[in-house]
C-alpha cells in the first residue's frame, strides 16, 4: 500500500481539517486519509498520485505539496 505525505498550509481549525479530509477522500485511489491541524500535514493511503492529490487540496483553498 503506497504512502502519501503532503504539507498543506492555511488550514485553521477542525472545519479546515474536515474539509480536507472530505476533498482528499472524494480522489480515486484513496484508501484512507489522515489530517494534521498541528503539523499542517496529511498522510494518505492508496494509489492516488501525489501530484493530484496535492492540486486537489490546493484547488480547494489549502496549498499543498507532496511531503
Ligand atoms: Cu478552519
Amino acid at each position: 500500500m503506497a504512502e502519501t505525505r503532503l504539507s498543506i498550509s492555511g488550514m485553521k481549525c477542525g472545519g479546515c481539517v474536515a474539509t480536507v479530509e472530505q476533498v482528499l477522500r472524494a480522489q480515486a485511489g484513496v484508501e484512507s486519509v489522515e489530517v494534521s491541524l498541528d503539523n499542517a500535514s496529511a498522510v494518505i493511503t492508496g494509489q492516488a498520485d501525489a501530484g493530484v492529490l496535492a492540486k486537489a487540496v490546493t484547488d480547494a483553498g489549502y496549498p499543498a505539496v507532496p511531503a
